[in-house]
């Protein structure tokens, strides 16, 4: 596999700030150096930033409409360009990059007749409008957003929307009122922590990429730091207690390597400024490396399709 990584140090989709430093610590947690050692070959295509925006009209109820916007365009040109080199790393930065990486990965995929799938890890639905969102964060807008929902005006068309059929979310354990409404309206499928603690998380993975492969599927997996429990990872400013223990992902990840599936990856929410000793950056670089083939013994391959 040929890995490309691409900084996203994008700050602006929430309040608090701190993941614009997420690119270097995954760096300095040796991410180019796990995959190397894995056999996999590297380009780091370094920071990307956004192109020049107009001034934020005063009073907007959206926090940093226009940096998101002109991040939104560069994200979705780098990423559709970068799929066509290798396998895609977006190091964030805040979860708003999604709205970028997932509308030029899907641009990509349509380019290649295939349908886009993507697997959502996330305490959050991340499933709000600008009309929807009580806090005015566009980290919580993305699938909204690639599903081609209306009321993202002012945003880039979505060229290539994701079937909501085509979307996967696990670990959900904090969706706002007007997500759980959307979501229960549409076909996204949606895995809470209840549904993992009764029947365990690889199944409703498992089921999952079945699709995928049964469909010739491109994978974009989004994965929150945030779907990790805050006790192995505390450095996320939007901590949910009840997360994913350490074993569930990195069976995810295993799982997701077994499958060959995975095309583009996104690492969001990590804000090292909030870390003990980078151990949350160094447990995303372990899980990363499991799911580009890191394993303990070697398992007769089991097929997807
Ligand atoms: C929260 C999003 N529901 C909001 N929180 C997220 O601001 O609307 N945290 N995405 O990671
Ligand atoms: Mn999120
Ligand atoms: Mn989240
Ligand atoms: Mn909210």
């Amino acid at each position: 596999e040929h890995m490309v990584l691409l900084g996203v140090p994008m700050d602006c989709g929430k309040r608090r700030r701190g993941c614009l430093m997420g690119p270097d610590a995954y760096r300095t947690a040796g991410i180019a150096e796990a995959f190397a050692g894995l056999g996999h070959s590297v380009t780091d295509l370094g920071n990307l930033a956004p192109r020049a925006y107009p001034q934020e009209p005063a009073g907007d109820k959206i926090h940093a409409r226009n940096e998101v916007i002109s991040w939104v365009e560069t994200l979705s040109d780098a990423a559709e360009a970068a799929m066509a080199q290798g396998l895609p790393v977006f190091m964030g930065g805040d979860h708003a990059l999604a709205l970028g990486t997932v509308r030029g990965v899907a641009n990509y995929a349509k380019s290649q007749g295939r349908p886009l799938y993507v697997l959502w890890l996330d305490a959050h639905s991340d499933f709000h409008t600008l009309d929807s969102t009580e806090t005015g964060n566009l980290h919580g807008t993305p699938v909204a957003y690639v599903t081609g929902h209306a009321g993202f005006d002012g945003f880039p068309e979505v060229t290539a929307p994701v079937p909501a059929d085509n979307i996967c979310m696990i670990g959900l354990r904090s969706v706002d009122g007007a997500e759980r409404v959307a979501l229960e309206a549409s076909r996204i499928r949606r895995h809470d922590m209840r549904d993992i603690d009764e029947h365990g998380i690889a199944r409703p993975l498992q089921a999952f990429l079945q699709d995928v492969a049964a469909n010739n599927g491109m994978l974009h997996v989004s994965l929150d730091v945030d779907f990790l429990d805050p006790a192995v990872a505390p450095a996320v400013g939007t901590t949910v207690p009840g997360g994913a223990t350490v074993r569930e992902a990195h069976l995810v990840c295993e799982i997701l390597h077994d499958s060959g599936l995975l095309t583009s990856l996104d690492l969001v929410e990590l804000n090292p400024f909030l870390d003990e000793r980078g151990r949350t950056a160094s447990l995303m670089v372990d899980l990363c490396a499991s799911a580009l083939g890191r394993r303990v013994f070697d398992r007769p391959t089991r097929s997807f399709s």
